[in-house]
């Protein structure tokens, strides 16, 4: 199937996630990037919420970094990013995206909104250690799941990494990996492949 793909990006963003996966894809992409897309009139029309990343394919729009890169898998079985339908290992892709969403990327969302997201008289900074100290308690679950292998599903590098390594990146970023030894170590290889966005 001819795939026409526009990907609406802007660099230091959650559109690293889909950028990396249609680059392991190996599928052509045009990209439109820049901080003055965001909540454009143009960007509303992929996406009504007017955030990135959001994509075109064949002219559907679609948003959400977790579904956009699940279906760019799907798309492309023959990579083997994912596993198919119905398997354990699609059930574990699952799991493992919703927990990045829920117990880690909801933690420094929420402290990013509470630093430079909203107005200053917005924000709520009595916060930040109980979202740190939550991070860190999923953090040592996966931690321990890293002990025993290198990637999420399978042993294999797929799409699961892709997702829960940015949320992880962003952790580490603010200092919340230290505990986490296996997760530094999980991060440092994903950020040997070549496509690697982190
Ligand atoms: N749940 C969405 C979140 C998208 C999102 O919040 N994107 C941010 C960049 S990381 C954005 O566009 N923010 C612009 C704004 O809120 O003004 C996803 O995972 O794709």
């Amino acid at each position: 199937m001819a795939l026409d793909i526009t990907l609406y990006e802007y660099a230091p963003s959650r559109s690293k996630q889909v950028r990396w996966t249609l680059l392991e894809l190996g599928l052509d992409f045009q990209a439109k990037e820049g901080i003055e897309l965001l909540h454009s009139d143009e960007l509303k029309k992929v996406n009504p919420m007017g955030k990135v990343p959001a994509v075109l394919i064949n002219g559907e729009p679609l948003f959400e970094a977790v579904a956009i890169c699940t279906y760019l898998a799907d798309l492309v079985p023959e990579k083997g990013l994912i596993a198919a339908s119905g398997t354990r290992e699609r059930a574990l892709h699952l799991q493992w995206i919703s927990f990045a969403l829920t117990e880690l990327e909801a933690y420094v969302w929420s402290n990013a909104r509470n630093t430079f997201v909203l107005p200053e008289e917005q924000r709520v900074t009595a916060l930040f250690e109980q979202n740190n100290a939550a991070f860190v308690k999923a953090a040592k679950v996966l931690d321990r799941y890293l002990a025993g292998t290198d990637y999420l599903v399978g042993n294999r590098f797929s799409v699961a990494d892709i997702l829960v390594g940015f949320s992880l990146n962003w952790g580490n970023m603010m200092g919340l990996l230290e505990k986490t030894p296996n997760l530094k170590k999980y991060l440092a290889r994903l950020k040997e492949r070549p496509n690697c966005t982190l």
